[in-house]
């Protein structure tokens, strides 16, 4: 590996500036190992950061960040902005415990100036960025946003170019980073559209030429030009053709080569001294200087740990996607009224067979999650059986659209809520522990958090051909956790796991039942015994749940989510119109953003694991005797 000679060196942007040009391709070199060591041993975003070198050091060589700010949408492709920004150091706890978070963080540096995570959220930023600073008195320095083609296709992006494209003056300079990725091949029309701009740079110089050209003709320059602009003619749409960018109010300049610093440099300082908003278009491949990232972009996209020099994952495991793409497909086989949607996670979320198998019924609608449930919400409107799968953090883009266009009106939509719970190293932005509090306030909508891929099946069966509004199904990131012998996952509703009598009850659902189960095991050995009421319908509740449990004595509440609005409350308001005289504890997440560690770190945190149950349960026990 590299001795990072330069890299090393690197404490701010003004070391970046200090570089003679004839040692950039060596820091990009450094820079790349540095990328590849880390995440092999971290796991994370390989191979946007690695698309992004040389963008990213003629960024810092031509701004002067932080007076300059920039916004990285998603984030994912900050590493080497990370990198020239002073965390060189640190950088090997990336998305560790308290180490370097995989995406920006006003709180990690002040080079980070908007935090992201969730994609398209770039323009709208920095306009408001640039806006906050000419408030301010600050009209000399520069706003960038980084957003790649991918997150481009997100609606957000477009509501933001609307709105900023109108302000004449602005100092925002975007910058579309175009690898043609998205986390796989980017699909739709925008993406078809850059194709067209991408091999017709001679078009654009065209436009550009006949531009100087016009304003050489003394005296009647300007007004030709404006002619040419204003007009609708035969004549203006074939030497003066606006990109899409231009209609929208930006100057375009590009295509520029992603990879040759030079003309990333001179398009920037170019950049520079256009007053209106500027779009930079910059083309990069992702992957770059990997081969085994540039053979497979998608799967070194985000990936866990890995051989540098195989390029191969060091553990594959079966997950729920997985187990939910093969049992998608095994139902749409006998009935091809199903079909699949995604919002650009196909292979994240275990629709890759599907895509294959059914082409005509798979639906990838670019990175647009309420677009995703509106466009499900139509094709279930005239007797299609829609099933969008999608990551829990990433659902909650279309908290309206699961309101007004399913519930309200009866349209049947199934929601296959994947990474539902903790999710590990892609920290606050990513969690999943949301979607049960957002989800449990929508009336007419049953939810299930099945803990095995049994329950999964069933869930997934009774949301798709019992349910009659909106139904979802949530499970955790990975696989199938510890699972008692004398177990089986068969009640769609609820099941009790141990002594039916017994009046200490835990009450879990989702993947905590695989801890309680531990828990119930361990207090045993101490001579405490306690029964397992596991909901699988966490909503409605079961009446039946209820009267079990309001014979209980005592009760304790595990629940891997936030805890207002959580099922627990909701299961207590139930119990308290009962004659329950017992106690209850709830244990969920109490109104605090879960930060990056791993998924067993994260719940032996928040006392969600076994021996979080295990000291709660044995301590109320000990002090009660
Ligand atoms: C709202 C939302 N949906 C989905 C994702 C998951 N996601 C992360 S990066 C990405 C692809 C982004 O593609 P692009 O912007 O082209 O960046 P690239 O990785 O190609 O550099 C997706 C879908 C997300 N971060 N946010």
């Amino acid at each position: 590996m590299s001795e990072y000679k330069i890299l090393s060196g690197i404490k701010s942007p003004d070391d970046v500036k200090k570089l003679d040009e004839s040692q950039l391709d060596e820091l990009c070199s450094e820079i790349r190992d540095k990328l590849i060591e880390t995440v092999s041993v971290n796991g994370g975003h390989l191979s946007p950061n690695l698309g992004v070198v040389e963008l990213t050091v003629a960024l810092n060589r031509c701004f002067n960040f932080p007076k300059d700010s920039i916004v990285w949408d998603v984030g994912h492709q900050s590493y080497v902005h990370k990198l020239l920004t002073g965390r060189y150091e640190d950088f090997h706890t990336l998305r560790t415990k308290g180490g370097i978070s995989g995406f920006p963080k006003r709180t990690e540096s002040k080079y980070d100036d908007f935090n992201t995570g969730h994609s398209s959220t770039s323009i709208s930023a920095a306009f408001g960025i640039a806006n906050a600073k000419k408030l301010s008195g600050d009209t000399s320095s520069h706003t960038i946003a980084v957003i790649g083609d991918g997150s481009f296709t997100g609606g957000l992006a477009f509501e933001a170019m609307n709105n900023a494209g109108q302000q004449k003056k602005s100092n925002l300079i975007v910058v579309l980073n175009d690898n043609k990725m998205s986390i796989s091949k980017n699909v739709g029309a925008f993406p078809r559209y850059l194709r067209t701009v991408r091999i017709q740079p001679w078009y654009i110089r065209m436009k550009k030429n006949t531009e100087k050209l016009v304003m050489k003709i003394p005296g009647l320059g300007r007004y030709i030009r404006g002619f040419l602009k204003r007009g609708k003619s035969r004549i203006k749409n074939m030497v003066y053709k606006d990109t899409l960018f231009d209609c929208f109010g930006f100057t375009y300049i590009g295509p520029i080569d992603g990879h040759n610093i030079e003309e990333l440099e001179n398009a920037f300082n170019g950049a520079k001294r256009v007053s209106e908003p500027v779009l930079l278009h910059v083309v990069t491949k992702k992957g770059k200087g990997y081969q085994f990232a540039e053979e497979k972009p998608g799967e070194f996209h985000g990936i866990g740990r890995f051989d540098i020099d195989l390029g191969e994952p060091m553990s594959s495991h079966k997950g729920f996607s997985a187990e939910f793409g093969k049992t998608l497909c095994e139902l749409a086989e006998k009935d091809d009224k199903i079909c699949a949607i995604t919002a650009a996670m196909s292979s994240g979320t275990g629709l890759n067979e599907f895509e294959q198998k059914y082409k005509n019924r798979f639906f990838d609608v670019g990175i647009a999650e309420e677009h995703a449930v509106t466009f499900g919400c139509g094709l279930a409107s005239k007797g299609i059986r829609p099933v969008f799968a999608v990551y829990s953090t990433f659902l909650q883009r279309s908290y309206d659209q699961l309101i007004h266009d399913s519930a309200l009106g009866n349209i049947h939509l199934t929601v296959a809520v994947d990474r539902a719970g903790i999710v590990g190293s892609d920290g606050e932005t990513h969690q999943g522990v949301f979607d049960v509090s957002m989800l449990n306030t929508i009336p007419n909508t049953t939810i299930f958090s099945p803990c095995y891929f049994d329950g999964m099946r069933t869930s997934l069966n009774s949301a798709i051909y019992v349910c009659r509004s909106l139904a979802v199904v949530r499970y955790p990131r990975g696989g199938e956790l510890y699972r008692p012998d004398d177990y089986t996952e068969e009640n769609i509703s609820f099941d009790i796991y141990g002594n039916k009598d017994c009046k200490n009850i835990l009450i879990t659902y989702g993947r905590l039942f695989s801890y309680a189960c531990k828990a119930k095991q361990r207090l045993a050995e101490q001579g405490i015994e306690i029964a397992i009421l596991k909901l699988c319908t966490i909503k409605p509740i079961d009446k039946k749940a209820i009267q079990f449990a309001k014979n209980a004595e005592k009760i304790w509440f595990f629940e891997e989510g936030i805890k207002n609005g959580g099922i627990a409350r909701n299961f207590c308001d139930l119990l308290a119109m009962t004659d329950f005289s017992g106690d209850y504890h709830i244990r969920a997440i109490n109104d605090e953003f879960v930060k990056q560690m791993e998924v067993s770190e994260a719940l032996k945190m928040l006392r969600l694991d076994d021996d979080g149950m295990v000291n709660i349960i044995s301590n109320e026990i000990k002090e009660n005797d």
